[in-house]
């Protein structure tokens, strides 16, 4: 009797929660979300365990993340999913790198970058001058990867069905000469970005090579995609600071950092809150990743006047006149109309 007595609030607690489970994954076959879920735990932790929020409010309904899979981003703002793109498809993007870096092709809208302790020093026709690409939307073999299938079908659960690639990157996080100054300050990608929702932005980025505390790899703070956008300035460093590398002014030091080591295809998916970084390169070699910023072509352009984003609005509106060779005043939105790709749906607000 005492045993049938205390089962019978369980039971009720469970079958409760089965609905609310099925109610939430609605696009998978009826109640399958939530079975999956109650009978991945043991039945004592079944309530306890398996707390996923009543609103998802950073992932859409879809068919393939696990329950599991979109607690784990809407609670720490990231997932990493391993083996995503294929070693092939890397080198193919590693060779087209080497051609850009020689020089063998030419990219529109392309934007080149050096590491602060060689920008300066004589030109070396290889990829050790170059620390980063940015904006290669319009070089189809690059672009390539910003629509990859295995790519776009994650991109979606977070963006819904209408894609737009905003920001493309292919870092090349070189040897650090001594003064940190390969080091990526922590900082928030929406402090670049003139566009909203936040949560209908996010990140996909691939370890072109195994990525690790000694090459550098992403630092994230958990969780903090959920605060809001922070002042960002240029940091204090004492060996100089890469162009654009601005970095968040102050966070909350206590939150535990965590290094994502990665295997090569590997691929993060990351909200534009997220407080991230990336650490010093203390080898030999030239770490290589491939990100894109994706974003819902539903998102609309702000205007970024008398708000934190003022200090990188002016940087880049200089480097976009320069590059397009425009005269009249400029907007940092203008900046990501000329720059934006559709990669899948129609392209409607962006
Ligand atoms: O790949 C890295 O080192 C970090 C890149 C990054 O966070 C960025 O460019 O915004």
């Amino acid at each position: 009797m005492e045993g049938r007595g205390t089962e019978a609030p369980a039971a009720r607690a469970s079958l409760r929660l089965r609905t609310v489970l099925g109610h939430l994954v609605s696009s998978r076959p009826a109640g399958l979300a939530g079975v999956a879920a109650l009978t991945h735990f043991p039945t004592s932790a079944q309530v306890a365990t398996a707390k996923y929020p009543v609103h998802f409010r950073y992932t859409l309904d879809n068919n393939l993340l696990s329950p599991e899979q979109r607690h784990f981003y809407e609670e720490n703002g990231y997932l990493v999913i391993k083996n995503l793109v294929s070693d092939e498809d890397i080198e193919r993007f590693r060779d087209e790198f080497t051609k850009i870096c020689r020089k063998e092709v030419t990219v529109p809208g392309l934007v080149i970058m050096r590491d602060v302790s060689i920008a300066k020093s004589e030109f070396i026709s290889d990829q050790k001058a170059i620390s980063k690409i940015q904006d290669f939307a319009f070089h189809d073999e690059l672009f390539r990867y910003c629509t990859l299938p295995q790519i776009v079908k994650y991109v979606e659960c977070f963006t819904g069905p209408n894609i737009m690639a905003m920001h493309t990157m292919l870092i090349n996080k070189p040897p650090d000469p001594g003064r940190k100054t390969s080091r990526h300050p922590m900082h928030q990608d929406l402090h670049y970005f003139s566009f909203r929702p936040a949560d209908r932005i996010v990140c996909a980025w691939t370890a072109m090579e195994r990525i690790d505390r000694r090459n550098g790899c992403l630092v994230v703070l958990p969780g903090t995609h959920k605060g809001d956008l922070k002042q960002h300035d240029y940091p204090d460093w004492e060996g100089g600071v890469n162009k654009m590398y601005h970095g968040v002014r102050d966070y909350d030091r206590s939150i535990p950092r965590v290094h994502l080591a990665m295997e090569k295809g590997d691929t993060v998916f990351f909200h534009p809150l997220l407080i991230h970084g990336s650490g010093m390169n203390k080898t030999e070699g030239f770490r290589k990743a491939i990100s894109c910023h994706y974003a819902s072509s539903d998102c609309y352009y702000i205007d970024v006047k008398g708000t934190s984003q003022e200090n990188i609005e002016k940087e880049v509106v200089e480097i976009a006149k320069k590059k397009y060779g425009i005269d009249s005043s400029m907007a940092l939105k203008d900046a990501w109309r000329l720059r934006a790709r559709l990669v899948k749906g129609e392209r409607r607000s962006l």
